[in-house]
């Protein structure tokens, strides 16, 4: 039988065992639906439940590779137990009791670092279940692996998806790409999941279930049109965190409403994991861009700033007296105050020429830059030739999606292009460098430079706003921040206030 026919048949009993009713349902996001899909009622009809895991199952994307699978807690739970018993595919299950992470467990079952595990769903209006599973998986095994406190941290699994190279190391956090749900119920959960990076395949939706239902004339025109009402006034749902106690909180979870520490659980990249603890620790958001012209200059403005920031950025080809000395000293200076280096090169040729640029020549970025800035133009091959350089290390990419100088030729399609890239490579792509919030996904960071106190311009087209701007309005993460900083008559002082009021405004921009 087709899968139309068999979906049909399975939408049929479905209804037949009230699985679907109309009425005034109000869902846990608050919304009164005249609508309700309810597939609970399928672990009482062990055939029609099977029939709903076969569908899902076959909805899966077969494209990708999955070394598990998760049922959202608890509706889906009996169909991903199906799934994986008639598949023979591990199984996790997701505690949905435990809120922190701590030491008890929130995932039941075995797993290892980067395995791909794949999520089943009955229903999905904002997508924040899906979303609260994706968390768990991807953060929970980074919580408890011992690998984050040594050089295992390294491991090749979280630079690079490639699962059949990875040595076996446990307890490192999993990969969630995709979901299949029974029920898209057309309410904007694909699109919030999109956003944060788990893609959606859906057995059916709304839509189509209505035309089965008013075909077989098991409902009347009025159902469809109310529901069809309510769907065009509710398209627009957010993802709400769930607290422990049941009811949903004010929090829409995105990049710009999320805390920094409450952003480390949303991504398996270890830099970004780094970065934004760190940044949440010492309670600071600023990068200073240390443009001097001599290797002393720059460890001595490093020393003078380094409490202060979470970032120092170079270009290492501007020091006229460069040696391997210097980024020794950088690196001892950076451990010393608990910072990150960025080298601000800009890679944009081919990726094999790119690639040499960043490990070798005299400046060997790779072996002492935790970040480097690339730009997308020459498509992603650059950003693998980077990656496979770094060569397990802890390194990434800050991809210039717009740029700060006034007639910047950058259009709003490119930077689009940029982020989708960066989608594509999160195990290398930690953020961007822009002027406006280019993503609202909670595992990149956004740099904003043109950032100043002090000025308006420099007369060779650099624009400059002030830190409120570019955190508040303009949602940047990290400001980066030069002569505002080093042109001041006491450069400790200048960025301890630059930090101040950046932080201020990520914090005003959580409220
Ligand atoms: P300033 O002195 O605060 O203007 O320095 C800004 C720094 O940020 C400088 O190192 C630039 O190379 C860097 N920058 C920028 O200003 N604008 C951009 O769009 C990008 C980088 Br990308």
């Amino acid at each position: 039988m087709s899968f139309e026919k068999r979906l049909e048949d399975v939408i049929l009993r479905l209804f037949d065992v009230q699985g679907v009713k109309f009425g005034q349902f109000t869902l846990k996001s608050g919304l009164v639906s005249p609508i309700y899909f309810d597939l609970r009622v399928v672990v009482s009809y062990p055939e029609l439940m099977e029939d709903v895991a076969d569908l899902l199952w076959e909805c899966r994307p077969k494209d990708a590779h999955f070394t598990s699978v998760c049922g959202v807690p608890y509706t889906a739970l009996p169909m991903a137990t199906i799934v994986a018993t008639k598949q023979k595919l591990p199984m996790l299950i997701r505690r949905k009791e435990e809120k922190s992470y701590g030491t008890k467990r929130l995932i039941e079952g075995h797993f290892k670092e980067g395995d791909n595990c794949f999520i089943i769903e009955d229903v999905i209006v904002s997508g924040s279940s899906v979303y609260e599973t994706a968390v768990s998986l991807r953060g929970c095994g980074l919580e408890a692996c011992p690998a984050l406190r040594c050089d295992a941290l390294r491991c090749p699994a979280l630079t690079r998806p490639d699962l059949s190279l990875l040595p076996s190391l446990r307890g490192c956090g999993l990969e969630v790409t995709h979901a299949v749900v029974f029920m898209d119920r057309q309410q904007g959960a694909t699109n919030n999941l999109k956003n944060l990076g788990v893609t959606i395949k859906s057995v059916c939706d709304m839509e189509s279930m209505l035309k089965i239902l008013l075909r077989n004339k098991k409902i009347t025109e009025e159902h469809v049109d109310s529901v069809n009402r309510f769907l065009k006034e509710s398209q627009e749902t957010i993802i709400r965190k769930q607290p422990a106690d049941g009811a949903p909180d004010k929090e829409s979870v995105g990049r710009l409403s999320m805390s920094f520490g409450d952003r480390v659980a949303t991504t398996s990249q270890p830099l970004v994991r780094r970065l934004l603890r760190l940044m949440e620790e010492k309670r600071t958001n600023l990068c200073v861009a240390a443009d001097l012209g001599t290797a002393r200059d720059v460890l001595q403005l490093a020393d003078k700033v380094g409490p202060h920031i979470c970032l120092l950025k170079t270009h290492v080809d501007s020091i006229s007296d460069f040696t391997a000395e210097f980024p020794k000293q950088l690196t001892e200076l950076a451990e010393r105050h608990n910072f990150l280096i960025c080298e601000d090169r800009k890679y944009g040729d081919i990726g094999s020429t790119s690639a040499d640029q960043y490990s070798s020549g005299l400046f060997s970025v790779s072996s002492w830059a935790h970040l480097v800035t690339v730009h997308a133009l020459p498509g992603d091959g650059q950003l693998t030739a980077l990656s496979d350089r770094a060569a397990g290390a802890e390194r990434g990419a800050l991809l210039v999606a717009e740029m700060s100088s006034k007639g910047c030729l950058v259009q709003p399609a490119y930077t689009a292009a940029v982020v989708k890239m960066a989608e594509a490579h999160p195990y290398f792509a930690c953020g961007f460098i822009a002027q406006s919030s280019v993503s609202s996904d909670p595992r990149f960071l956004v740099l904003t430079p043109g950032v100043s106190l002090v000025s308006t311009a420099d007369g060779h087209g650099q624009q400059y706003s002030s830190p409120e701007r570019a955190v508040g309005e303009r949602g940047a993460d990290v400001v980066i921040v030069g002569r505002g900083v080093t042109r001041a008559e006491d450069p400790a002082a200048a960025a301890r206030e630059y930090a101040q009021r950046a932080f201020s405004a990520y914090l005003q921009r959580l409220k």
